[in-house]
C-alpha cells in the first residue's frame, strides 16, 4: 500500500463523489485504511487489534454492496469500536486522520521498509534496529554490531527479488518449469498451484505448489531430488530445506496458527524478466510434499487465504466439533480422523457446501 490509498474513490458513475469509498466489490478506501491499522499493530506485536482490523477488512470486502452510513454497519458481524471509528471518519471526512499520521509515521514507515512481509517478517528485531536508529536497509548493514541470521541475510541480498509482487503470468511461467523439473525427477509426480495464485489472485508475493507422489512414502524423496534438478538448470538463488516431521500419532494437535509438519522448501528462484542478473530476476517459491493421504488437508491449508483457514478451522471447531489442520480433520465426538482425497471430501464432512478456490479470498 502506498500513499495512494490515501485518497478517495470516487464513482461517477452514480453521481457520489467525495465521502462515497465504496465499490460494488467493496470497500476500497476501508480496506486499505484497516490494513495500514493492522500492520502498524503487528508491527508493536500486538496480534489481537491486528487480527480484529484484518478480519473487518474481510468482512467489509465481502459486502455485495457499498457502505454510504455508519448504520448500515450496524448488523454486521467482527466489526469493533475502532473499526467504525475509522469508516465514520472516512464517511464523515473522506479521509482517516489516524490512517494518515501513521503513513507519516517514522515508526511506521521504517517498520515497512525493514521489517515488511515480504522480506521475511522479523519484528523483534526490527524493534531493536529501530531503538538503535535505524532506519534503512543500508543503515542495518553498515552496522557491524549487527548480526543477521541466515533469513535476514537471505531477505536483504535478495530484497530486490522478493520485493517486486509476482504476477500470474509469471505464476505461470515458473509453474512449467516446476512441472519440468519435478516430472523429470518423478515422471509420476504431480504438481498442483496452490497460494493466492490457485484463489485467482493476479499478484503475489511468492507461488506457492504442492507436490506428491501416487505411491505412500516415495514422496520422501522428491524435494530434495526437485531442489538439485533446479540447482542443475541454474535457477535456484537460495534453499531452505525443511524436512518433513510429520507424525500422525502426534496429532491431533492444538497449536494456535499452526502451519504444518510437511517437507517444504522456501526457494528464491530466478526466472523472471527483469533487471537483475543479466535479466533474470528471482522470486520467493514455496513447495510443500506431504504423503498422498494427506493431500487434500494441505491443499486446502496452502490455498488460502490465512483468514478463510482461520475462519474454517474456527467453524470446524466451534460448529462440528472437529479439528482441521493441514494435515488431518479429527471428529472430537466420534473420536477418529476423517479421510479425505479431494477438498470437496473435507467441505461435506463439516457439513458445508463446496467452496470453490476464487470464493475463499477472505
Ligand atoms: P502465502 O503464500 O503466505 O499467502 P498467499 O499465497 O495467500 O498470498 P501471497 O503469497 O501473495 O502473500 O500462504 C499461502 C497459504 O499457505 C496460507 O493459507 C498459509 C499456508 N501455509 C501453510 O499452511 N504452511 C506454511 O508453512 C506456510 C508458509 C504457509
Ligand atoms: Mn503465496
Ligand atoms: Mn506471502
Ligand atoms: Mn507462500
Amino acid at each position: 500500500c502506498s500513499m495512494s490509498c490515501c485518497k478517495v474513490t470516487e464513482k461517477s458513475d452514480e453521481g457520489v463523489g467525495g465521502s462515497d469509498f465504496c465499490s460494488l466489490s467493496g470497500v476500497l478506501y476501508g480496506s486499505d485504511a484497516f490494513e495500514v491499522l493492522a500492520e502498524s499493530y503487528e508491527f508493536n506485536n500486538m496480534e489481537g487489534p491486528c487480527l480484529a482490523f484484518r478480519r473487518a477488512t474481510s468482512v467489509l470486502k465481502s459486502l455485495p454492496w457499498a457502505v454510504r452510513c455508519l448504520g448500515a454497519t450496524q448488523d454486521l458481524p467482527c466489526l469493533g469500536q475502532p473499526t467504525k471509528k475509522v469508516i465514520e471518519e472516512v464517511l464523515q471526512c473522506g479521509r482517516s486522520f489516524e490512517v494518515e499520521e501513521l503513513l507519516s509515521d517514522e515508526r511506521y514507515q521504517t517498520f515497512k521498509v525493514t521489517v515488511h512481509k515480504c522480506v521475511w517478517g522479523w519484528t523483534k528485531d526490527g524493534e531493536k534496529w529501530f531503538c538503535r536508529g535505524l532506519r534503512s536497509f543500508s543503515d542495518i548493514l553498515t552496522d557491524h554490531s549487527i548480526h543477521l541470521n541466515r533469513m535476514q541475510q537471505t531477505g536483504f541480498l535478495h530484497h530486490g527479488d522478493i520485493s517486486r509482487a509476482v504476477s500470474a503470468a509469471e505464476a505461470r511461467s515458473l509453474r512449467s518449469i516446476i512441472d519440468g523439473a519435478v516430472h523429470c525427477v518423478t515422471p509420476a509426480a504431480t504438481v498442483a498451484l496452490t497460494g493466492g495464485f490457485h484463489r485467482g489472485k493476479e499478484f503475489g508475493h511468492d507461488v506457492d505448489f504442492i507436490v506428491t507422489t501416487p505411491e505412500l512414502g516415495e514422496e520422501e524423496s522428491l524435494l530434495p531430488n526437485v531442489i538439485d534438478e533446479l540447482k542443475e538448470q541454474g535457477i535456484l538463488l537460495y534453499c531452505n530445506y525443511q524436512a518433513s516431521t510429520f507424525d500422525m500419532r502426534k496429532l491431533p494437535n492444538h497449536h494456535f496458527e499452526a502451519m504444518d509438519d510437511f517437507a517444504k522448501c522456501f526457494l528464491i528462484c530466478g526466472w523472471r524478466a527483469g533487471r537483475w542478473r543479466g535479466g533474470l530476476e528471482g522470486g520467493a517459491v514455496d513447495l510443500v510434499s506431504p504423503p498422498v493421504d494427506r493431500y487434500a488437508f494441505a491443499l486446502l491449508g496452502w490455498t488460502g487465504s490465512r483468514q478463510f483457514e482461520r475462519d474454517l478451522r474456527s467453524f470446524a471447531r466451534v460448529e462440528r466439533g472437529m479439528i482441521l489442520d493441514n494435515h488431518a480433520l479429527y471428529d472430537k465426538k466420534k473420536k477418529e480422523f476423517l479421510a479425505a482425497s479431494t477438498e470437496k471430501d473435507i467441505f461435506a464432512h463439516l457439513g458445508l457446501e463446496y467452496m470453490e478456490p476464487w470464493q475463499r479470498n477472505a
